[in-house]
């Protein structure tokens, strides 16, 4: 059989309603056939495509489209360094273009590929939130009442830059994941937001009732021992899972918690190093794996850690917010529909504002509270590189260029995003 080879690797920056996304396009030498892939670091953008038009690209042209593994392993090794957030999220980018590839030549949707279907669609959680209990109940009753059974619920803690509590469409990802004011310092303390947190809890039991799962991300944001007391305040209230309640260096604690409490643990999203996410899932330190896809370096790398988690029980619950591209959201797609060991699918709602479908006019729908595929071959995703372009990057949220914005305990220490 004629080889196909790689004649080109381009990075497609895009910023549809601010949020910055990053999609790999790989051309080939049969006439027509291309495929595309996430490479999504919002924060920063630049760097990765760096990383895609210096080293991968020509590291890339000239190779065997078919021999993803080979490529990816000769690639991930050829830095020497390796297994950080920029070069994986290059690798990713490359790796999953040649999985939609590999898809559109053998007719199929990439889940095919990978053994087939164990479910028909991917049940996903989406975000409410308020600033008050009685609000964030009002917003989670909205989706409930859209057919969503997985609702994330934050509230905003007054004064405070809280995590997760303001959609203010037009900033970026990590503009739009906290409550910022024009002009208001961003401010942060953990013991307003711990001491609230369980009567937010309480109060959603008793008006949304105790069947209706409730997800909640405490974002890295407070002290590993107040974490250690929210995950066991929270038991009660019976979450589908409680997420990042530490950060990647603090995972150690993560003993403690599963000594303490049956709160289900969910962390992974900040990984990007195997060493991170193996020993959570071999001790079975955590109940969800969280991973941003292409972070950890794409489809193969998750399908190979999905496989992995399934013999410690551990279901995945991949990263899918705002800032990943349709691409990636498809291939969290495929990773939900061929695992036994699924769990949830995050999914941000904003992915089918007017703008982004401008850009991406073929995707998975929302139907009945899941994300189903569109049964095209490859991803099942198309891009409009014309329109992709109506957005810059550069136009997104300011000076701060994708990175988060600062926030500050009242003392002035810097607090994690
Ligand atoms: C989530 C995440 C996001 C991240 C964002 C960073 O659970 O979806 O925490 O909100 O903060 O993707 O850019
Ligand atoms: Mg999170």
């Amino acid at each position: 059989m004629k080889t196909i080879t790689i004649t080109n690797v381009e990075c497609i920056l895009t910023a549809p309603d601010g949020m910055r996304l990053i999609v790999v396009k790989v051309t080939t030498s049969e006439p027509g056939l291309v495929g595309y892939g996430c490479a999504t670091f919002t924060q920063r953008a630049y760097a990765v495509k760096t990383a895609i038009e210096v080293y991968l690209k020509p590291f890339a042209i000239g190779r065997d489209v078919d021999r993803i593994e080979d490529l990816y392993q000769a690639a991930y090794l050829s830095s020497y360094w390796r297994q950080g957030p920029v070069l994986n999220n290059a690798l990713s980018g490359l790796e999953q273009a040649l999985w939609d590839i590999k898809g559109k030549r053998a007719g199929m949707p990439v889940y095919q590929l990978a053994g087939g279907k164990v479910r028909e669609a991917a049940p996903v959680y989406v975000h409410a939130s308020g600033d008050s209990p009685e609000q964030v109940a009002e917003n989670a009753q909205k989706f409930i009442d859209q057919g969503f059974r997985y609702i994330r619920v934050q509230m905003a803690v007054a004064g405070y830059s809280t995590y997760g509590s303001s959609s203010v469409v037009g900033l970026s990802a990590a503009s739009r994941s906290i409550s910022i004011d024009p002009g208001q310092k961003r401010t942060w303390e953990p013991t307003p937001y711990v001491s609230r947190t369980p009567a937010l809890f309480e109060y959603l039991r008793k008006t949304l009732g105790e069947e209706i799962e409730l997800l909640h991300d405490v974002h890295e944001r407070i002290p590993a021992v107040q974490a250690l007391w929210l995950a066991n305040a929270l038991e009660e209230y019976r979450l589908f899972f409680l997420e990042d309640i530490f950060a990647p260096e603090d995972i150690e604690y993560l003993r403690m918690v599963r000594a303490q409490c049956a709160t289900p643990i969910a962390l992974g999203e900040l990984f990007s190093n195997q060493s991170e996410y193996v020993p959570l899932v071999k001790d079975r330190l955590i109940d969800f794996i969280r991973c941003h896809v292409s972070t950890i370096g794409g489809f193969s790398v998750a399908r190979k850690l999905a496989a992995f988690a399934e013999f410690f029980g551990v279901r995945t619950a991949w990263h899918g917010p705002g800032d990943v591209s349709w691409f990636g959201h498809a291939a969290n797609l495929h990773l939900d529909l061929v695992a036994p060991n699924f769990g949830i699918q995050e999914f941000s709602l904003w992915m089918h504002s007017d703008k982004v479908r401008e850009v991406f006019p073929v995707v998975p729908e929302i139907r009945d509270g899941a994300l189903w595929p569109t049964e095209k071959p490859g991803w099942g995703v198309e891009i409009d590189e014309a329109a992709a372009k109506r957005f810059p990057l550069d136009a997104a949220d300011g000076d701060l260029n994708g990175s988060w914005p600062e926030v500050r305990r009242w003392d002035g220490t810097v607090v994690r995003p």
